[in-house]
């Protein structure tokens, strides 16, 4: 298909270029790594390659050397809508160049092809307890595809490493379709009439889902759609991104490292803290029953500082700048439903909090992050469910991290095996 023969028209030419750095630069020193690093989770430890996005402190994210509102502004979008086409991004993050609008329907159809989800995966998520978390479930149906790699079948069958993109491209096809499908039966399952859900062929990814959820409000599909936009890559260095490229680099099928990425996102480091932002927002809506006073927001902010807690959705690790995939979902809540409570309260944190970090002096960044506005926008649609929302990041996320595996393949990265060293180790470095 489509992206298939993108890909396979530039791999020379890629090939050649690292191969080349390799054989000229190899030996070139990179960056280096302390103590405190090592000791640190590697924290911005350069040690990772990726051209499929990049997180730029002053701008935010990157797809494909693009910031976020070039990536929106560019992309084609389903007539009448606001938003683009999920399939659209899809190309853009697999082939690097901006899809005309005929390639990214090429994408949605290939989606729509290959959307019926197995029964054995719905038997799956049927017999699981009830209070099973959605992340698990998740991760458990996308094990559920494995059966079906194609990747592992030509693996077997001895096919060369150099080749083995192909069938990663063919599996990162087959389970992209089946995600939002699999999303909306698990919430279905837990929360509501426990149906299958349909998927419309004539209808875009992002309009689907939103169907599939049953949610009623039409802007719903633009939100579903930018939604899994932003949330689709962030760099290697996150959690379930570095953890899709380390099972992958083992030659482990895209089923079996997309569902370790999930394990990962589910951890509360990582997609909770959404949920954690909502909550603390719904918290202040509690407190003063309804919107507060700018003086009573920046009063309730303080009292968090100084209680040794931190104000949800703000400051960033990388980012110096208020972060973009905020911007866009803010500018979205404003323009939909700015008399929303939640929303309104969403918005004057937005005016209220930076300026009281900034006088505590501790963190970095002031500005808000992703974080801050997502929950309260699916809430407002009807998604009220808290721990549902790492199923949508993850669906989102499998964008970004299935283009990361099969240019892995296709580059033949490695195993990935960094070394360990002891406490001892450390410690006589330190003496030196
Ligand atoms: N509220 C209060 N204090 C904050 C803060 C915030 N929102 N953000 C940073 N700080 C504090 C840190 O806790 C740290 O304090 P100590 O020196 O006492 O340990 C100090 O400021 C310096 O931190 P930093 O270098 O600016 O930030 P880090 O890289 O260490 O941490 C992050 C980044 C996101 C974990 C942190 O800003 C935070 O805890 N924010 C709130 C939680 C949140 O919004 N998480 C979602 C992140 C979304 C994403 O990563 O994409």
């Amino acid at each position: 298909m489509i992206l298939h023969n993108k890909i396979d028209s530039q791999l020379e030419s890629w090939r050649t270029r690292v191969t080349k750095l390799l054989k000229e630069s190899g030996d070139k020193v990179a960056g280096e790594v302390t103590i405190s690093q090592v000791y640190g989770g590697m924290r911005s430890v350069k040690a990772l390659v990726t051209d499929i996005s990049f997180v730029d402190p002053t701008v935010g994210i990157r797809y494909r050397g693009h910031t976020l509102p070039v990536v929106l502004e560019k992309l084609p979008k389903p007539k009448g809508a606001e938003m683009p086409y999920v399939g659209g991004l899809y190309y853009l993050l697999m082939v690097g160049e901006f899809p005309t609008e005929e390639e990214a329907l090429e994408v949605e159809a290939e989606w729509a092809k290959n959307s019926t989800v197995p029964d054995h995966v719905f038997k799956i998520l049927r017999g699981m307890p009830k209070d099973t978390h959605p992340m698990a479930l998740f991760s458990q149906a996308i094990l559920g595809l494995q059966v079906d790699s194609e990747f592992a079948k030509r693996y077997a069958e001895g096919m060369g490493k150099k080749a083995l993109w192909r069938p990663a491209l063919d599996d990162a096809i087959y389970m992209t379709s089946k995600l939002g499908v699999i999303a909306a039966f698990i919430y279905r399952l837990k929360y509501g009439d426990k149906g299958e859900p349909f998927y419309d062929h004539d209808a875009d990814y992002g309009a689907n889902f939103a169907r599939m959820m049953g949610i009623k409000d039409k802007k719903y599909e633009d939100m579903a759609r930018l939604y899994f936009i932003l949330h689709a890559d962030h760099e290697s260095g996150n959690v379930s991104a570095h953890t899709m490229h380390l099972v992958g680099s083992s030659l482990a099928d895209i089923f079996y490292a997309f569902s370790a990425a999930m394990n990962g996102l589910a951890g509360p480091l990582h997609g909770l803290a959404n949920q954690n932002c909502l909550a603390f927002v719904m918290g202040i809506h509690e407190e003063f029953n309804g919107v507060p006073t700018k003086e009573q927001l920046a009063e309730y902010a303080w009292e968090t500082l100084n209680s040794g807690r931190v104000i949800p959705g703000y400051g960033h690790a990388v980012l110096r700048v208020p972060d973009p995939r905020y911007t866009e979902q803010f500018n979205f809540g404003k323009k939909h439903f700015a008399d929303d409570e939640l929303f309104q309260i969403v918005e004057m944190m937005d005016e209220v909090i930076p300026a009281v970090l900034k006088e505590q002096g501790k963190a970095k960044n002031p500005w808000p992050n992703v974080d801050a506005v997502s929950g309260s926008l699916q809430y407002h649609y009807g998604i009220k469910e808290f721990d549902f929302y790492t199923v949508l990041f993850g669906v989102g996320r499998a964008l970004g991290v299935t283009a990361n595996y099969v240019w892995a393949r296709a580059l033949g990265q490695p195993l990935e095996r960094p070394k360990s060293l002891t406490t001892a180790m450390l410690e006589d470095i330190a003496a030196k």
